[in-house]
């Protein structure tokens, strides 16, 4: 279908989305995300330049990243918390990863009854998990988005996350500080919480300290701030803390702020914020490289041609995991005419 000649290509006006976004307008928002979403390569193309214009104005947020086992609290949490910032007057951000949404097909957001009041508001703003295949395409494209809303003015950005294969360690690198939800009881076996997490942590939040559970959810703090000192903290700056909090009660949500504050007031003098996103920014760039160059490969002729008997002869043990990659790579190297084609 052919367009009036007017339009330059069909697809969106990306000056007119780059003004609507810088003006936090909601509708220009949701589409650059949606472009950024797709894997159409004419879409990638503008969603590229719509994403190089605003760079400028990302950056500006708090960016805090959520993880937690299903039926923790997690959603609650986020709008109880959400309220509170936006009672604050700050702009908040809702964005998910969540790699099993494409299976399961339906988000962990895509449960919204649990943030009835935050959806409604003006001041937040929420995006479910993207739909993608690998857990490096639904990153990338949360990545995109969080930028997309801080060129919006959200001054706060929640990504929230489950504990699905690498997703944390994933989120861990994509935000200023990742908190993790717990809940009382369960102290002894840390509740299946992988140690790994827990080590991302710097923040831990016992959550349903309420009614029943607070007498448990007290003694559950001293033994996770226990297990805390035991590990190594990700900063000197900062030793990650426990505290309690009710998500249905909305008690505890002002102090955690208070600790978010607290955690930025410490690294920020140090410069350690600014180095953290940085090398953030310089590993997504690398993520994309190898990413970009494993796609460049396999889309290889010459590199599908020899796969199957490749993967076969691995998987036999009849030739080395390192000689086949060798072998496959000078295979695809000698496609890029140097002349130096194997045979
Ligand atoms: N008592 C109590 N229950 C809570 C609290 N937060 C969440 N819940 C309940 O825990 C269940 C799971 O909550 P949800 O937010 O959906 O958890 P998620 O799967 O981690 O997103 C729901 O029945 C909530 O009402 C809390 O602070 N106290
Ligand atoms: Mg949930």
């Amino acid at each position: 279908m052919q367009r009036a000649a007017t339009s330059v290509r069909s697809g969106p006006d990306i000056p007119a989305l780059q003004a609507g976004i810088l003006a936090g307008d909601r509708r220009s928002l949701a589409r650059a995300i949606t472009l950024a979403e797709s894997t159409r390569a004419d879409h990638q193309e503008q969603s590229a330049a719509l994403l190089a214009a605003i760079l400028p104005h990302a950056g500006k947020a708090v960016r805090i990243g959520i993880t937690g086992t299903p039926g923790v609290g997690k959603s609650t949490f986020i709008e109880a918390f959400g309220k509170y910032l936006t009672g604050q007057g700050l702009r908040v951000a809702v964005l998910a990863v969540d790699p099993s949404s494409a299976r399961s097909g339906g988000s962990i957001l895509g449960d919204k009854t649990r943030m009835e009041e935050l959806v409604r508001d003006p001041n937040a703003f929420i995006r479910p998990s993207p739909a993608g295949r690998t857990l490096g395409g639904v990153a990338r494209r949360t990545r995109e988005a969080m930028l997309l809303v801080e060129a919006a003015g959200f001054d706060v950005v929640l990504v929230e996350t489950v504990g699905v294969g690498q997703s944390e360690t994933t989120v861990a690198d994509m935000v200023d500080m990742f908190m993790l939800l717990l809940a009382p009881g369960g102290g002894d076996d840390l509740q299946g919480i992988k140690r790994g997490i827990m080590e991302l942590a710097d923040l831990v939040v016992v959550n349903k300290a309420d009614g029943d559970l607070l007498k448990v959810a007290r003694l559950a703090k001293g033994d996770y701030a226990a297990a805390l000192r035991l590990m190594r903290p990700r900063s000197p700056l900062w030793h990650p803390q426990v505290m309690l909090a009710s998500a249905v009660q909305r008690t505890g949500i002002a102090d955690i702020w208070q600790a978010i504050q607290a955690y930025r007031a410490a690294l920020e003098p140090a410069g350690e914020w600014e180095r953290r996103r940085a090398d953030q920014a310089l590993a997504w760039m690398w993520r994309e490289l190898s990413d970009g160059l494993v796609d460049e490969l396999r889309a290889d002729s010459t590199v599908a041609a020899r796969l199957p008997r490749m993967e076969a002869e691995v998987r036999v043990g009849r030739v080395t995991p390192t000689a086949a990659a060798r072998r496959l790579l000078a295979a695809f190297l000698g496609l890029r005419g140097d002349g130096n084609r194997p045979t």
